[in-house]
């Protein structure tokens, strides 16, 4: 019979089969997926045959796992050559940031961009707690939309509190499977909870963010919504560990340099000091963003190049 993994919890998996019956999973024996050395084999979204176990205690054994369309790869922060599969099979992802309380950068953000683009998952980034924003946020707001939207990419100001942008965010969910990250605090979980408040999913207390960066949802789950779709609850991410993308590569996620790198004098121009590089003119040009084009060169930086 064929499911679907809604949470994964280590050794055991809540699915529901293609009747929509819910229950619990695991593996039995050891079968390889994919070539990634991962954590985790299996994951939220994943697409898996099982062979029910017990009828009495709803449980069940994973068989297969089907060929994944895509999926979001995290480096584990404490082995570098390990990775963590966040989830699979998505349609989109979108990232939660907020100016105040806490802070996402924009470092933080073209990040997760890039990951995005690299997967070749859609994108959309929801600001959050506009009710905190002053006169600065606001303003960083619309500077920030509008880098964005020049690029393509949609961005959308909410605040879960006023319930504003609450509609827009819950309509772009409509028939997708979503996938929700961006730093602890944010509000995933409330923005759940604000579309399913029978499903009270565990917050940060009322006081709101402490400042410690405390992880409130520990394992990523999926919901189904209410009208077609499913959305992905993830825990909070401190830091968007770039997986395997060279450093020749990284500027092919960046869309406005992709764009243009094919005009480069040089085809392996980084575009950092090379002459007749067409990014570096489209930094003087102003067709290219200059707080985006930092943001690549940080990036640029991170990336190791002993790798490749
Ligand atoms: N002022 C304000 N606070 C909000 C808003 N949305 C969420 N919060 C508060 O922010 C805090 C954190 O919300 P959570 O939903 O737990 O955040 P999360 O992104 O799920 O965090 P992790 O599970 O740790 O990744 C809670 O105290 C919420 O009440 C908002 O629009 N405005
Ligand atoms: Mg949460
Ligand atoms: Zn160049």
């Amino acid at each position: 019979m064929r499911a679907i993994v809604y949470k994964s919890t280590g050794s055991w998996y809540n699915i529901k089969t293609e009747t929509g019956k819910a229950m619990s999973a695991r593996i039995k024996g050891v079968f390889k997926i994919d070539d990634i050395t991962s954590t985790n084999p299996i994951a939220v979204g994943d697409e898996v045959d099982v062979d029910i176990e017990s009828e009495s205690a709803n449980t069940a054994i994973i068989t297969n796992i089907h060929p994944r369309r895509n999926y979001i790869n995290r480096q584990s922060p404490s082995h570098k050559k390990q990775h963590h599969i966040v989830a699979a099979n998505l349609d989109q992802s979108l990232l939660f940031a907020t100016l105040k309380d806490p802070k996402t950068s924009q470092g933080f953000i073209d990040r997760f961009l890039v990951t995005s683009e690299a997967y070749h998952i859609p994108a959309i980034v929801v600001f959050n707690k506009a009710d905190v924003y002053r006169n600065k946020e606001l303003e960083k707001y619309a500077e920030l939309k509008s880098m964005y939207a020049a690029i393509g990419y949609r961005t959308v100001l909410m605040s879960l509190k006023n319930n504003e942008g609450v509609e827009e965010v819950k309509e772009l969910l409509k028939d997708k499977i979503s996938l929700l990250s961006g730093h602890s605090g944010v509000g995933k979980s409330s923005f759940i909870n604000a579309i399913f408040p029978e499903l009270q999913l565990k917050t940060q207390d009322v006081s709101g963010w402490s400042g410690k960066g405390l992880h409130t949802t520990t394992f990523a789950e999926m919901f189904d919504l209410p009208f077609t779709g499913s959305v992905i609850d993830t825990p909070g991410m401190r830091e968007f560990g770039l997986v395997d993308i060279p450093r020749q590569e990284l500027s092919h996620y960046y869309p406005e340099m992709a764009r243009v790198i094919t005009d480069c004098q040089f085809n392996n121009c980084l575009h950092v000091n090379e002459p007749g590089c067409a990014v570096k003119k489209g930094l003087e040009e102003g067709t290219i963003n200059v707080e985006r084009y930092i943001s690549y060169l940080n990036i640029l930086d991170t990336i190791d190049d002993k790798n490749y």
